[in-house]
This record gives structure tokens, sequence and C-alpha cells, in this order.
């Protein structure tokens, strides 16, 4: 195909040995960054540098899209224990913040964090109506209790007893629970969804919903590994989850990777070699190198932009990412 990946016109240069006038510039391909700011798997004793407070969570949404994130997914956190808080008040000290201060959008989760029903995981979402949220594509088993193993020391009460709980923890998202959220906040409010895959089986359960016709492309598939309950961090499963959604969704997607503590920075960088997109952020890796805590999430952030920039790809800007996406802009939320 004339003007692929490479950019370079195919004129039969290796034929005559003419350097080709008509090569044109490589249009690199655009990678949106999303950065996943503070989440509700880590706990405060873990690290000082996952955000808490509206103040410190603004402070890094903002740092963190100005190192190219244009996409910033976001929880709140109880700003006097950091307990994971699904408190639409809370997340209104620091969404408008956000908006106000850079141009990435807004990416609000509807996961939430143990112990939240459905219509606590939905609040800050049904208030804010964002131009996104997370949509997680079904019930599983979602282990955190081996991060208390590893701990002993706690900064909080509720840290060690919130890990162990996930041993006996249903992260719940039936097909029931899929609609609510699509027909509530995609059809009702015009948000669109980072849809969140953790195995296989996820993919055919939003193809399911795609025949219902309860949403509509561009989808926006997050892929996700080595979540224990989860598909596994290893490249086998890489590839496959990438030919699956191919063959589901066709061109009708875009692709994009996250996967867990060690694994982040590796195979976000498989991904951009593979054409999909990535996101990192202390939601998902405290980690900047092996051992290395990041001190913020803009320094992943700059880490994979950095790799993608020597991969000869280059970072979508917000209105690249809205324009991928079919967003609805920042003018039509409520924050
Ligand atoms: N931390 C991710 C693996 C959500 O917010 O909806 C899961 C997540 C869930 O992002
Ligand atoms: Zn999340």
């Amino acid at each position: 195909m004339a003007g692929d990946d490479t950019g370079v016109e195919h004129t039969g240069v290796g034929h005559t040995g003419v350097w080709p006038e008509t090569r044109r510039k490589a249009a690199k391909r655009k990678v949106i960054v999303t950065c996943a700011i503070t989440g509700a798997i880590h706990v405060p004793a873990q690290t000082p540098h996952l955000p808490i407070t509206p103040d410190e969570i603004a402070a890094d949404a903002v740092a963190a899209a100005e190192a190219g994130a244009s996409i910033l997914h976001l929880h709140a956190r109880d700003p006097a224990t950091g307990r994971p808080t699904p408190d639409p008040d809370v997340f209104m000290r620091f969404l408008p913040r956000i908006k106000q201060q850079t141009d990435a959008v807004v990416n609000i989760t509807t996961g939430g964090g143990q112990g939240m029903t459905l219509d606590e995981r939905l609040a800050a979402a049904v208030r804010a109506e964002p131009e996104m949220t997370s949509l997680n594509m079904g019930s599983m088993n979602f282990g955190i209790y081996p991060i208390a193993e590893r701990h002993l020391s706690w900064k909080h009460d509720w840290e060690k007893p919130y890990l162990e709980a996930s041993r006996d923890f249903i992260f719940r998202n039936t097909f029931a629970d899929l609609e609510t959220i699509m027909k509530r906040l995609g059809q009702g409010l015009g948000v669109r969804f980072e849809f969140e895959c953790y195995d296989v089986g996820h993919l055919y359960n939003l193809a399911h919903m795609v025949d219902r016709g309860f949403v509509e492309p561009p989808f926006f598939v997050q892929t996700i590994f080595g979540i224990l309950g989860g598909i596994a961090a290893e490249p086998a499963h890489l590839l496959h989850m990438r030919q699956t959604a191919d063959r589901l969704f066709g061109n009708a997607y875009h692709w994009s990777v996250l996967a867990a503590g060690r694994h982040q920075m590796g195979f976000c960088t498989q991904a951009a070699l593979m054409g999909g997109h990535v996101r990192v952020g202390l939601e998902d890796s405290i980690y900047i190198a092996a051992g290395e805590l990041a001190t913020g999430n803009a320094q992943q952030v700059a880490k994979i932009r950095r790799i993608i920039e020597e991969l000869s790809l280059e970072v979508a800007t917000p209105a690249e990412t809205r324009a991928m996406l079919a967003l609805k802009g920042a003018d039509h939320v409520a924050f």
C-alpha cells in the first residue's frame, strides 16, 4: 500500500537505484497515552508518591497531561485516610481544576473500588457527565491480597483488611450492569467508554453488547494484563487479545494496553510497536524501573513518551484523541 507505515511511496527505487523525489515525510502514527493517576489498588503505605488529596490528584493529573497524557483516568480517595471513595463531592474538588489547567480528556472510573455498589460507582460520572468513563467488561476475581503479604508496616488501619478482603471479592460487572452503564452514561449523557477487558471473554462480552446495539464505534478497547483474576502478562496473550479484538471489531476500534506492576513499560512498548495505544500511571504500577518507586505519574508518562518517540511514533494531542475516539468535547461536561 502506498503511504504505508514507513511513509515511503513505493516508486520502484529498488529497481532504478534512484532515491525517489516522491519520497514524502513519514506521517508518524499517533499514540494515545492514558495516565491513570491513583486508582483503588495501591495503598498509601506502599509509596509516598501516590496522590491522595484533591490537591495532589489535581497536581499529578496536570503534570501528567503536560508530560504527554491526553486522557486522565481518575479515581478519588478520602483525603484524610487515602481509602478509595466514590463520593462525587470529592471528585468535584479536583475535576474542575484539572479541566481549567489542562486540555486533556477526563475519564472517570466506574469500576470504583472494593465494596462499592454499582450506584456508588456511577455517582461521580452521573454528576460530572465526563467525556469518558471506564467500563469493566465482565465479572471476575480481582486479587490484590498478595500486596498485604509483601508489606508489614501500614500507614492506616484500613489498608491491610482492604487488601485481604480481595481474597473473597467478586468484581461485579454482569450483563445487566453493563447495560445499565451503557444506557445511563452512554446513551443518556453522551459518555464514551474505555472498555476494560481483562481476559478474552471480555472482548466477546463487548461484541455481544455491540450486537445488541448498546454502544457504537469507534470503540476504545483497553486490554489489561497481569491482574490476579485476569489474563497474565505474557506476550503470547498480548498477541491473542489483539488478534481476537481485530476479528471482532475490525477497524471499528482503537486498541490500548495496560499491564500491572513490573510489566507496565514493557507491555506498553510492545503495544506501541504493534500499532496500539498505551496506559501508564500509578494506578497500575508504582514503579519507574525494577525496584525503583516512581516519583509521580508524570515520570511514567515522560518515560513512555520517550520510548514512543524513539520508535518514530508521536503522542496524540487531546484534540487528536477526541477526534479518534469521537468524544463530545470538554464543553459538554458538567464540571
Ligand atoms: N486498575 C485497572 C486494572 C476502573 O477504574 O474501572 C482497573 C481499572 C478499573 O481501571
Ligand atoms: Zn481505574
